[in-house]
């Protein structure tokens, strides 16, 4: 087995990974989560806010103007990490789940007329599924739902049905994040372009993974949240074709996203700004810069092999753990496992191995429609990072052992 990355050296820039829970160092498993944060992430936004912090936009002086520039050199480094064509295609959001708000609102409001169908995948988590039947309830909208295998990947024939002479909007996750499956988003972008149909891609889970590139996709919106991308939490980027974004009205309205305002009548301000009222995550802005330089450096290549290194090696020992059933099987996966413990309730699981150090999750993992799909109400999620090790998934191992000897 090759090792694609110098882990110990890696590990040593994150300085949460050496606290210890609850008496043993941290195993850290929770990644699909949130990620943990580079000392490059942390020691940026301290540095931003002990010497250089000021509001954006509307100051002359100079650490204003210094503010101001520094997100502008966010938002065109975000552009360049997705490949978009412009600038301005770049909305600052609070995250994923704020951004698949944002359309909805801003565009599925506007556009679709009652009858008129949404199309989403089963295994869709919470944030890609509500937002979508709140605007279908006001609207009259319908909400369709394509199916997925018993391996947990999207059923591209039934997909293909589905997509009517109704349907205007397909809402789409990159990458699973209860199951892990890669769903085939060129492919889905694809068959839905050939509709005639606009495409929502939520990244969440994809961006910390894998290269993404927006104008490769040819998706038309695409999403994410900068914590599960080692940057800060409270900041996540909209993308949308310029066209998109410029017929769509704003949602949220204030200062910062006009043009001009009399009591008679408001005009917008351009993009990016007509879609980021009031005055922004400006440290959380300025702090999404090191994590993306960090996971560029380190290279799409390496992380991709050493993760799915983990993944392969992880499957293979918990599979030799008995009652132990993986849910979530596709051929193509991000490195995250859901599995259930025959007799063992998922927070038992997730109680033990807290005593032991390893921080996993357990429950639904907002996503209860893919929980249904699969017939449990719960379960086990360990979720990797580069900065995992396989000594890491080696004591996951004992501690699912323990846990066989404490309720088998
Ligand atoms: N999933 C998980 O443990 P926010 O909360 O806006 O940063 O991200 C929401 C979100 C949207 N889409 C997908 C695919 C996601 O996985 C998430 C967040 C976390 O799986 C918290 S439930």
């Amino acid at each position: 087995m090759t090792r694609a990355l110098d882990v110990e050296k890696i590990r040593k820039e994150f300085p949460m990974l050496t606290s210890r829970m609850n008496g043993q160092t941290l195993v850290y498993l929770d990644n699909a989560a949130t990620t943990q944060k580079p000392s490059a992430v942390i020691d940026r936004m301290n540095r931003f806010y002990r010497q250089e912090y000021a509001t954006i936009h509307r100051g002359v002086y100079t650490f204003s103007q210094l503010s101001t520039e520094e997100c502008d050199a966010s938002r065109e480094r975000v552009r360049a990490f997705l490949n978009a064509a412009k600038t301005q295609e770049i909305i600052f959001t609070r995250g994923a789940t704020e951004a698949i708000n944002l359309v909805a609102r801003s565009y599925a409001a506007k556009f679709l007329k009652s009858g008129d169908e949404i199309l989403i995948c089963e295994t869709e988590h919470h944030s890609n599924i509500v937002p979508w039947q709140a605007i279908a309830k006001e609207k009259g909208l319908v909400l369709k739902v394509a199916p997925v295998d018993d391996r947990g990947e999207i059923d591209l024939e039934e997909f293909q049905k589905m997509l009517g002479a109704r349907t205007y909007l397909v809402a789409v996750g990159h990458v699973s994040n209860a199951l892990g499956t890669v769903h085939p988003i060129e492919e889905i972008v694809k068959r839905a372009h050939h509709a005639g149909v606009v495409v929502l891609v939520d990244g969440a889970q994809a961006v910390p993974h894998m290269k993404v590139d927006v104008q490769a996709l040819d998706c038309d919106f695409y999403c994410f949240s900068g914590h599960k991308l080692y940057g800060p939490t409270g900041i996540g980027v909209l993308y949308g074709k310029e066209k998109y974004l410029e017929a769509m009205d704003p949602y949220q309205f204030g200062g910062d996203m006009i043009e001009t305002v009399g009591f008679d009548k408001t005009t917008y301000a351009k993009l990016p700004a007509k879609f980021e009222a009031g005055t922004p995550a400006i440290v959380e802005i300025v702090g999404l810069v090191p994590a993306i330089d960090m996971l560029e450096k380190i290279g799409w290549d390496a992380i991709h092999q050493y993760e799915q290194e983990l993944l392969e090696y992880a499957t293979t020992e918990l599979q030799k753990i008995p009652g132990l059933r993986i849910i979530g099987t596709a051929k193509e996966k991000a490195a995250v496992i859901s599995f259930v413990l025959d007799g063992v309730h998922p927070h038992d699981i997730g109680t033990v191995l807290d005593q032991l150090g390893i921080a996993i999750r357990a429950g639904h993992h907002c996503a209860y429609p893919t929980m249904k799909r699969f017939g449990v109400a719960a379960t086990a999620r360990v979720s990797f990072a580069f900065y995992n090790t396989f000594e890491e998934i080696d004591k996951l191992v004992k501690g699912l052992q323990k846990v066989g000897e404490i309720f088998g």
